[in-house]
């Protein structure tokens, strides 16, 4: 996670329904932290519920490979701390190794000879870099709006971004231009496809990642887009092709820590039997068409978070994940797109209510655009 780095949605949406945030910081706080807020609230989760005991670290998954005879899978293992390689065998295998840490990065015609820095949004470590210069952001996402909007916070003279498909049409401050897709690069210029250029000093490509699973063989990999209903996984979550092997947080994300909670804990009754998986694998196929078709019968904003709400509530319904307002995240999602739209410099100075504790977050002391300081201590003090 890059340096000023705060949380692009609210708190309140992704909240373990287990551990509030006033349980561990003692008090309410406002609703979008940044990086090192965040990164200590889940140490606490995770030392409360004593995980790292169970964790091997330093361990890195070389190769896992399928024995239908025995019905298990041997798992190969190198243990960096005494550099040596091991297999061990396993009964189920879960792959929770996220999806966007693997950058996409497309080429353009001139990139070879650009007289500046082409960099990809997962190696954007601290937008002072940029301060003073004309940045190119390529694509039209998460990313983009936030490394762009970073840029110009501490400083870059210039933000031009361009999209592919759509552009995030956001009202933008003066010195950001929304153009449409790059064509090709010529010394320092940037060439887009509506016949206009711009001349610029670096070039950011926030254009997206890709699932990627080197240490998988093609009948355990999955490959699926990035979206909400992933190809070949029954109930988001079971690999259709061998059922004792699991993918967790492969979806696109609205939710994200409740919903790879949910997850988690579904896995987890499947494989201590007290969910039950189709034997057929014609069900489960057709069980992922069904969230395909959903899916794909809207293109609404609204409606997609609602579906992901919809899956997440599906999943708690059947473990004991402690229940919470799954509409009520839902509620703070929509007001957050609002928000959006209504200032995207502005949305995280906003405050909304915890469907865990009840209670209002603060606003917090200092509008996000004037926060320069993003260390827990400035961000607590409210
Ligand atoms: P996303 O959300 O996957 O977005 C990738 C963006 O990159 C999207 O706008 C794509 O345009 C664009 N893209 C991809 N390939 C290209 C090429 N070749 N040329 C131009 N533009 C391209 O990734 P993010 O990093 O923004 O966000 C990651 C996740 O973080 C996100 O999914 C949220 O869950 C939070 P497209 O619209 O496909 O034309």
């Amino acid at each position: 996670m890059y340096r000023y780095l705060w949380t692009n949605g609210p708190k309140e949406g992704l909240e373990f329904a287990d551990y509030s945030f006033e349980e561990h910081f003692g008090k309410q706080i406002a609703s979008y932290p940044p990086r090192a807020v965040m990164f200590d609230y889940i140490e606490g989760r995770v030392k409360k519920a004593g995980v790292r005991d169970w964790i091997r670290f330093n361990s890195v998954v070389r190769w896992v490979e399928y024995d239908d005879q025995a019905e298990d899978f041997t798992v190969t293992v190198h243990d960096m701390e005494r550099d040596h390689v091991y297999k061990e065998r396993f009964d189920h295998v879960i792959v929770a190794s996220g999806h966007f840490s693997s950058p996409n990065v497309p080429e353009y015609p001139g990139f070879t000879h650009f007289y500046g820095r082409i960099t990809h949004a997962h190696d954007f470590r601290d937008a002072r870099e940029f301060s003073g210069q004309d940045v190119l952001i390529v694509g039209s996402s998460y990313s983009a709006e936030d490394i762009g909007s970073q840029c110009w916070k501490y400083g870059a003279k210039s933000v031009t971004s361009c999209y592919r498909t759509a552009p995030m049409g956001f009202n933008w401050p003066d010195n950001w231009d929304e153009k449409p897709a790059l064509v090709r690069v010529e010394g320092k210029t940037a060439h887009f496809s509506d016949g206009t250029s711009k001349t610029v000093d670096a070039i950011i490509l926030c254009t997206g990642y890709r699932h990627y699973f080197p240490f998988l063989p093609d009948d355990l990999r999955l490959k699926t887009a990035n979206r909400l209903a992933t190809a070949d996984l029954y109930k988001g979550v079971v690999y259709v092709h061998n059922p004792r092997m699991f993918y967790l947080g492969m979806q696109d994300q609205w939710f994200t820590f409740n919903m790879f909670d949910a997850q988690a804990w579904y896995v987890r009754d499947i494989i201590l039997g007290r969910i039950a998986v189709p034997a057929d694998k014609q069900a489960m196929l057709a069980d992922v068409a069904e969230r395909e078709a959903r899916e794909e019968a809207d293109d609404d904003v609204k409606y997609a978070i609602k579906y992901q709400g919809d899956y997440v509530k599906e999943l708690i319904a059947e473990t004991d994940y402690p229940s919470f307002d799954v509409d009520g995240a839902c509620a703070a999602f929509y007001e957050w797109k609002h928000h959006k739209a209504e200032d995207i410099m502005a949305f995280r100075n906003h405050c909304y209510r915890s469907v865990i504790t009840g209670t209002m977050a603060p606003v917090h002391h200092t509008p996000w655009k004037d926060a320069l300081d993003d260390s827990m201590e400035a961000y607590l003090r409210n």
